[in-house]
């Protein structure tokens, strides 16, 4: 699959906002600076379409962007990260809950860990809520410029173990030496194409 267009849409911050048109979605979601914005821009191959930093806590909206015209890709807030206290936390969730559960033509969940960690309390919480929920997902481990090869597998058989899930659902990438984007890209498509059977 070619990606053609990649065009910003809107950020909402409540729950009556939440779109939900025949379009499918693709959500990204994960702790803050896990790398979910680096990674639409490399899928996409559009530099600064989402805003990323080194700050954890940048993205605190629901992004919504536009591709071929056809699908969405959304940038969820990243969760963990909380600077006003709880409240913020609170806000995240309801509306991270909302989004996941709302959204009529969600397509597939891309939940990021960063490769180098053992997913934290909240990331675990997360692919709970998912299976619970019988939620489509694949777990994308980012960061693996940071790893040597070897350590690579490595890395994806422990996080396959410690979180008692097929080796098959991870997909491995980095945004900064750009591995990952036609494995992500073909599964894209064939969701897609099973969407609209
Ligand atoms: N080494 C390396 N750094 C990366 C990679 N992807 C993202 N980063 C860095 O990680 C930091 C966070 O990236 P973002 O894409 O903004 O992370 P995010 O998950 O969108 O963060 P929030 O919006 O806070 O939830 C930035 O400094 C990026 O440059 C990668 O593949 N390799
Ligand atoms: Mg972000």
């Amino acid at each position: 699959m070619e990606i053609k267009d990649a065009i910003y849409e809107v950020s909402v911050t409540q729950s009556k906002f939440l779109i939900n048109d025949n379009l499918p979605q693709i959500a990204f979601v994960g702790r803050s600076n896990v790398g979910k914005s680096s990674l639409i821009n490399f899928i996409t191959g559009h530099k600064s379409l989402a805003k990323t930093s080194s700050t954890p806590g940048k993205t605190k909206m629901i992004n919504y962007f536009l591709i071929n015209n056809s699908f969405r890709f959304v940038d969820l807030p990243g969760y963990g990260y909380s600077k006003t206290g709880k409240t913020y936390q609170d806000v995240w969730a309801g509306l991270m809950g909302s989004y996941l559960l709302q959204t009529k033509n969600l397509l597939n969940i891309f939940l990021l860990l960063d490769i180098r960690h053992i997913p934290s309390h909240l990331d675990r919480q997360m692919i709970d809520f998912l299976l619970f929920n019988n939620l489509p997902f694949n777990i994308i481990l980012t960061k693996a410029d940071k790893l040597s090869k070897s350590k690579i597998n490595v890395a994806v058989e422990q996080m396959a173990k410690i979180l008692n899930l097929r080796k098959e659902i991870f997909i491995v990438t980095s945004s900064n030496n750009k591995l990952g984007r036609d494995i992500l890209l073909d599964l894209i498509e064939w969701k897609l194409e099973e969407f609209l059977k």
